[in-house]
């Protein structure tokens, strides 16, 4: 199969190439990726070294790129991680996500429509059921949760999901969907919370924990995300949603405390810091479906992948080290001063 994964120089897709070159020697792997600010040709230093992979820059919301594409690969798959994803930059600036996440996803389902797939993949997130109240523990997000969005990234993803289920119904694209919770590991840009802190630790900076450092998020290592997306491609329903999270709630607190621990540092580091604006409470995935439908298992536990990450960013300095000394730092102050 030829598998084109937009958004692959990210976090999530650049694993994903990787799981896909080392589990499936027979595909070919096309990653088509605009390289924001997020995306980073040095993650894909190796796969560009491997015969079934290309690289293609390009825009999913430029559609002559998009088309240009698809005529000239021919993919049987698209497999969709391109999208702005940081919830506190859409608080900030609304519109790219709109464009990109919405505008960009119906130009790929034009394309399908217009040129022929044989299955588009959305890989969308929790994030679009809102949130669950932290005193209802027995509550937990399944594919019949409603929509219920709280920040502007939220909404452009479930925009996105609904785009997706129209062209499925109305022109019979062969489309699944995926939501997934948090996840961690390697190439996970630091401006999200579990990167951030393993770094701003090292370089003996504060720790910016936002409110109380109560909410709760859903943590599930990427490799399994990866594995799950993997599934869904090959024995996934035509026109079916995939819940996917592995009962992994944990406050943000203890994550950073976790994080302070491997590391050997003081707590003294973690500062509280003025909350999001409509902060999410609690996320939480039931993965029954996956599970009992397709077989996915999430292999990796919170204690050894939290290591395993920890240590990843420990000898991969060079690549964090370029990201946080450029651009990176103006973001920093524009987003952390105002909020102490
Ligand atoms: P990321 O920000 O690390 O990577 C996004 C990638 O998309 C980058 O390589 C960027 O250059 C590319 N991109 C952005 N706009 C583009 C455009 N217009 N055209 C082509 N490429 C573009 O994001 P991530 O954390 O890897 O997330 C990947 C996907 O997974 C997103 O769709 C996100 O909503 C979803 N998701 C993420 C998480 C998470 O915990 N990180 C959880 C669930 C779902
Ligand atoms: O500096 C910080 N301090 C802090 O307390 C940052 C960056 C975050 N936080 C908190 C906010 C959240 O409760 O940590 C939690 C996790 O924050 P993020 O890493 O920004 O992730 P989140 O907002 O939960 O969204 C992530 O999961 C769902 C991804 O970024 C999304 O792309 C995905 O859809």
């Amino acid at each position: 199969m030829k598998i084109v994964v937009t958004g692959g120089a990210g976090f999530i897709g650049g694993n994903f190439v990787y799981y896909l070159l080392k589990n499936h020697a027979e595909d070919f792997v096309i990653c088509y990726d605009k390289l924001t600010y997020a995306g980073n040709l040095e993650t894909l230093e190796d796969a560009l070294k491997n015969k079934n992979f290309k690289f293609v820059k390009g825009d999913i919301s430029n559609r002559a790129e998009v088309y240009k594409l698809f005529e000239e690969e021919k993919p049987d798959v698209i497999v969709n991680f391109a999208a702005e994803s940081h919830v506190d930059r859409s608080i900030e600036d609304p519109e790219l996500f709109l464009r990109t996440n919405i505008i960009g996803t119906s130009i790929l389902l034009d394309a399908c429509k217009k040129f022929g797939i044989k299955r588009f993949h959305q890989v969308s997130t929790d994030e679009v059921y809102g949130d669950l109240p932290l005193d209802r523990p027995d509550l937990f997000f399944t594919e019949k949760t409603n929509l219920h969005t709280s920040s502007p990234y939220s909404a452009s993803k479930a925009s996105a999901d609904l785009l997706v289920q129209a062209y499925s119904r109305t022109y019979q694209i062969p489309a699944t969907i995926s939501r997934c919770s948090n996840n961690y590991g390697p190439y996970h840009f630091p401006e999200k919370l579990i990167p951030l802190m393993i770094i701003n630790a090292l370089n003996e900076k504060k720790l910016p924990v936002y409110g109380k450092g109560i909410n709760v998020r859903d943590w599930l290592y990427v490799e399994d995300h990866c594995s799950a997306i993997d599934l869904i491609i090959r024995n996934g329903k035509v026109g079916e949603i995939y819940n996917v999270g592995g009962h992994n709630e944990k406050t943000n607190i203890d994550v950073v405390k976790t994080i302070l621990k491997i590391l050997g540092k003081s707590e003294d580091l973690i500062e509280f810091v003025t909350d999001r604006k409509g902060h999410d409470q609690r996320y939480a995935i039931d993965p029954t479906k996956i599970e009992t439908e397709l077989g996915w298992t999430p292999k990796t536990k919170f204690d050894d992948g939290i290591k395993k990450t920890v240590d990843w960013y420990l000898k991969n300095k060079s690549w964090w080290e370029k990201i946080i000394s450029g651009e990176y730092q103006n973001y920093y102050s524009k987003m952390y001063e105002h909020r102490l």
